[in-house]
């Protein structure tokens, strides 16, 4: 071997050993023959191109995106329904917090759109259930947040413009309309699961069928 070649070897040496700790590399003991040092020095080629190979792609479709435990990629979140889990929204949220998550947050129009396919997907089009999700005026009468503390956006396109459960002629009603005694958001199937204000403990033995709708960050899928 040249005295040319063991000197860009050994450059090669110093220059992957200065960038190794950023990319996560383990570097090896101090070499002891030139053979060694060169095989060494391919190897550590080699394991720096994959680390700068490997690309974490920004969530945002669900080909991009990995879920945990039963939760379904939608967008850039994962979603959970609980079906068949009778809840008010209190006991939802604590449903939720069991699988790691709480209910799910709304935070644009494409998101919603999205849950409602999968509403859809889960139930079919016949199903008569509500679900709860992460809003609430239950602090403070009229200013409705979800529980990250932001606020949640009114009117169109979230929220719905028939009335709620027990007012049976359908008449208008600008959601939210429950004033004090309804300070819990969910999906109104009556009204194409449309954002409607219910008493948070509403009682299921008015029909009132609400599943949680659960939702964590998704995991980037690295390739
Ligand atoms: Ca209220």
């Amino acid at each position: 071997m040249s005295r040319e070649v063991i000197i860009l070897t050994m450059a090669f040496i110093v220059a992957a050993t200065a960038i190794a700790p950023v990319l996560d590399v383990v570097v090896s003991p101090p070499l002891n023959n030139t053979d060694s040092l060169m095989s060494q020095t391919i190897d550590l080629l080699a394991k720096c191109l994959h680390s700068q190979a490997q690309r974490c792609p920004t969530p945002g479709t669900e080909e991009e995106t990995h879920c945990s435990g039963n939760f379904t990629p939608v967008g850039h979140s994962c979603l959970l329904i609980g079906k068949g889990e009778i809840v008010t929204w209190a006991e939802a949220r604590s449903f939720c917090q069991g699988h790691e998550s709480d209910l799910v947050v709304f935070k644009d129009a494409n998101h919603y759109a999205a849950t409602l396919d999968l509403i859809r997907q889960t139930y079919g089009a016949n199903e008569k259930i509500n679900l709860w999700i992460g809003g609430s005026d239950e602090a403070q009468e009229g200013r409705w947040v979800w529980h990250t503390g932001e606020l949640m956006q009114r009117g169109q396109p979230f929220w719905g413009s028939i009335c709620g459960i027990g007012v049976e002629n359908r008449e208008r009603c600008a959601e939210p309309s429950g004033g004090r005694g309804e300070n819990c958001a969910g999906l109104f199937h009556r009204d194409n699961h449309y954002v409607h204000d219910f008493a948070c403990d509403i009682n299921i033995s008015i029909g009132a069928n609400f599943n949680p709708i659960c939702e964590k960050t998704a995991i980037p899928k690295c390739y």
